[in-house]
């Protein structure tokens, strides 16, 4: 038994060292073998390959700006169905079914504060909203643009701009949506609505929602067109290990492709660790740390070819993403702020953030050396007043209070709505 473990292992090493890329029996077993030390070791070495000792972080702003939608993924606990009567649905008010949607005007005032504050990035996602329409999308990207030079714009997933593509008037091509959102200000892609490629994952836990064909297709055409982005993985639902490491292996085969003859490709894969609280698969309990551990570690090994591997601390918890920095992963994400898709332990606020002092600090305690990074992994160059990326001419000045009041909310005052 040990003996055969150390022949895979030893097999795996071979091919790690000679730059051949894993298959899925390799994966499964790897993912099934109790030798969580001899898996974050061989993991390292691609890591360290890649990354040496250095360990990702950066400065941004999640802003969700609506989870009215029209999909019902069983998974998610963040939607909410937008009501027949939607005069009382007024913008920047929470309702008492938990549903908002922020105007421009809000979506505007949160990146300009992080902006102030020292912030390099925004991601911005939400549900795929019934009513608004597609020039909201291309106006928040621009009025954004406008008030904040160089703050990259990192938005909207695959699956949101399959919805745009349906609700322009009229309808737009996918390379259309992109070109026009890329012309007001978006920068790159974020990763999210992978969840897990598989027909039977698909129809038992997000039946409607487009499938693996058109994520890639998004993906495609956004590397064609020159826009970077991420990759997720949603697992510790109803996936097996196999179709975990098929997922990822359709991912490293997607980068061959842009990697040979695209002009952009995917930065990042984000393995997202599933949330049970909220939603409507909430009797699983959701993956464990040692699971956590394992998925990162073969996100590394399968997806040799993706440059960085993402703990998103918001999922895996900032104490699991400091130990998977020897085990695969390079990138713990940054400061966040808000996030209002999930909310670990029924904690019931949105406020979820992590300090510069802290995310340095987990990196440096993994004994790892802290780079602050931009959306496309650019080094930062910062002092107390300005930051600029290494190489470009220009840079941004930020207010050392601004931050502060960045980094301490409250900042979202919704209004409260008085539905009944
Ligand atoms: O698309 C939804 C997932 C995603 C749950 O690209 C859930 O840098 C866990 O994509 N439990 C959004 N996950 C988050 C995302 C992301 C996050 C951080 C960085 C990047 C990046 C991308 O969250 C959704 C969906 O796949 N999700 N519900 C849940 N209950």
């Amino acid at each position: 038994m040990i003996a055969q473990g150390n022949d895979m292992f030893s097999t795996i090493r071979a091919k790690l060292t000679a730059g051949e890329p894993l298959s899925l029996e390799d994966g499964v077993r790897l993912y099934e073998s109790p030798d969580i030390h001899t898996l974050g070791e061989l993991a390292n070495i691609v890591r360290e390959r890649l990354h040496g000792r250095t360990a990702y972080y950066n400065i941004n702003r999640h802003i969700n700006y609506s989870n009215y939608c029209v999909l019902r993924c069983k998974f998610c606990g963040f939607y909410r169905a937008l009501p027949k009567e939607t005069a009382a649905r007024n913008a920047d008010t929470i309702h008492d079914d938990g549903g908002y949607e922020l105007s421009l005007a809000e979506v505007v005032r949160r990146a300009t504060q992080a902006y102030a504050g020292g912030a390099t990035e925004v991601h911005i996602v939400g549900g795929l909203h019934p009513k608004l329409p597609f020039s909201y999308y291309t106006d928040l990207c621009a009025r954004i643009r406008e008030a904040c030079p160089h703050l990259h714009i990192k938005a909207f997933t695959a699956i949101e701009i399959i919805h745009f593509t349906r609700i322009a008037k009229p309808r737009l091509s996918i390379a259309e949506v992109l070109t026009q959102l890329r012309d007001a200000g978006l920068g790159s892609m974020p990763g999210g609505g992978a969840e897990i490629f598989d027909d039977r994952v698909h129809d038992e836990a997000f039946q409607n929602k487009v499938g693996e064909a058109e994520w890639f297709e998004v993906h495609r055409v956004a590397h064609e067109l020159g826009i970077f982005t991420n990759a997720t993985m949603l697992y510790g639902h109803i996936e097996t290990p196999a179709e975990r490491i098929q997922h990822l292996i359709k991912l490293r085969d997607h980068q061959v492709e842009s990697l040979r003859s695209r002009k952009a490709h995917f930065n990042t894969v984000i393995p997202l660790s599933f949330i049970p609280d909220g939603s409507a698969m909430a009797a699983l309990p959701g993956p464990g740390g040692l699971d956590d551990l394992k998925t990162l570690a073969l996100s590394r090994l399968m997806c040799a070819n993706i440059p960085h591997i993402k703990a998103f601390w918001i999922m895996q918890t900032p104490k699991l993403a400091q130990v998977s920095l020897n085990w695969g992963v390079d990138d713990i994400d940054g400061t966040v702020v808000y996030y209002d898709i999930t909310k670990r332990e029924g904690e019931g606020t949105t406020h979820q953030e992590l300090s510069v002092d802290k995310l340095k600090r987990l990196i440096i305690e993994a004994d790892c050396e802290p780079v602050e990074r931009d959306t496309l992994y650019r080094k930062i160059i910062r002092d107390e007043k300005t930051w600029r990326i290494e190489g470009e001419p220009w840079s941004v000045s930020y207010d050392a209070a601004a931050a502060h009041i960045a980094n301490n909310g409250p900042v979202v005052p919704l209004t409260v709505a008085n539905d009944r």
